[in-house]
């Protein structure tokens, strides 16, 4: 937090901070995992790219510079043990004065590190989730800036969230305000019929997933077409196939629409092949030909561990 480690229990801001009443924080969410070749995080500098260019859009400047805060990453992972974790980097507005501009206020930092499961429960990955469309849209282009990932934007995720949960669904669809396909509260959607996959454009006021720019490039290695393009509504309940992209979320298969069955009701195999992909790529059981792991521990420090444990 701020340059140095803190135990958890410590790690409090006051509550007068600029970001607990006006939501003036960016994050990121990145997972670690554990393969046989020691403990790697997935698509660090994706991640970290996306986060310092969020900070961009709200006229945040980091105290540290990307190359830094790229090894506190590593050192907090290192100092919690941790071989598979999240990670939450988190940038936001501190304690100075109230009132709705920021600039008076110091940009902190902090580091968060947590061993987190399934998101969408243990069966999530493999039997797929119910879901509904949210009856709440995503902000609409020039309001909340989609490719931001900004705290203040899961105000609405929120809303999403609730409202599914209340109403038994594991998730929510939500539509953009011209009521096409937009996201779901914390993941990037996919589409498949006929063999094609189908995403919604950057415009459809979704953010710019890394699991989602993943997907896309595991689908394409694979030979099937992606094709990104406005996605309506009626789409999801016709297509063979969907589910969810997040770092969370991973890769969720969807069984159901608005108790609308899709496909087979069960995970279908493009969706399977995608996933077996990813998994085999953050487990380390397969090359990572495209550059996206990065090891945590050196391995003189991988050694040690194992002499100690
Ligand atoms: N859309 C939204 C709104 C979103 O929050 C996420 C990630 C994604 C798409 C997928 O992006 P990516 O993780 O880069 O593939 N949501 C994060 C936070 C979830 C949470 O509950 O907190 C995540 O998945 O880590």
């Amino acid at each position: 937090m701020n340059g140095g480690f803190v135990d958890w229990a410590d790690a409090k801001i006051h509550v007068g901070s600029h970001v607990v009443h006006y939501g003036s924080g960016v994050f990121e969410g990145i997972r670690s995992y554990d393969t046989p070749g020691g403990s790697v995080i997935f698509r660090l500098d994706a991640h970290l790219r996306r986060f310092y260019d969020s900070a961009k859009v709200y006229r945040m400047t980091p105290e540290m510079d990307r190359s830094d805060f790229r090894e506190a990453v590593l050192e907090t992972i290192r100092v919690n043990g941790y071989a598979a974790c999240y990670i939450r980097p988190l940038l936001y507005r501190g304690y100075h004065s109230l009132g709705v501009n920021p600039f008076t206020c110091p940009v902190e930092a902090a580091i968060l590190v947590w061993e987190w499961g399934a998101y969408l429960g243990e069966d999530a990955l493999e039997k797929g989730v119910d879901v509904q469309v949210s009856s709440w849209s995503r902000p609409a282009p020039n309001t909340f800036p989609a490719m931001a990932k900004s705290t203040a934007n899961y105000a609405n995720s929120q809303l999403i969230k609730m409202e599914a949960t209340l109403n038994g669904y594991d998730e929510a669809i939500a539509l953009d305000p011209s009521g096409l396909v937009s996201e779901g509260s914390g993941q990037n959607i996919f589409v498949i019929r006929d063999g094609v996959i189908f995403t919604p454009p950057m415009g459809g006021s979704v953010l710019p997933g890394i699991t989602r720019d993943v997907v896309i490039t595991l689908a394409r290695d694979l030979g099937t077409p992606v094709v990104e393009q406005p996605v309506p509504r009626e789409m999801l309940y016709v297509a063979d196939e969907v589910f969810f992209t997040g770092t969370a979320a991973e890769i969720s298969p969807i069984r159901s629409i608005d108790k609308i069955t899709i496909g087979d009701g069960a995970r279908g195999p493009v969706t399977t092949a995608i996933q077996r992909r990813f998994f085999d790529i953050v487990n380390g059981r397969v090359t990572d030909t495209h550059d996206w792991l990065t090891p945590v521990y050196s391995v003189a420090e991988a050694v040690a561990a194992v002499g100690t444990s």
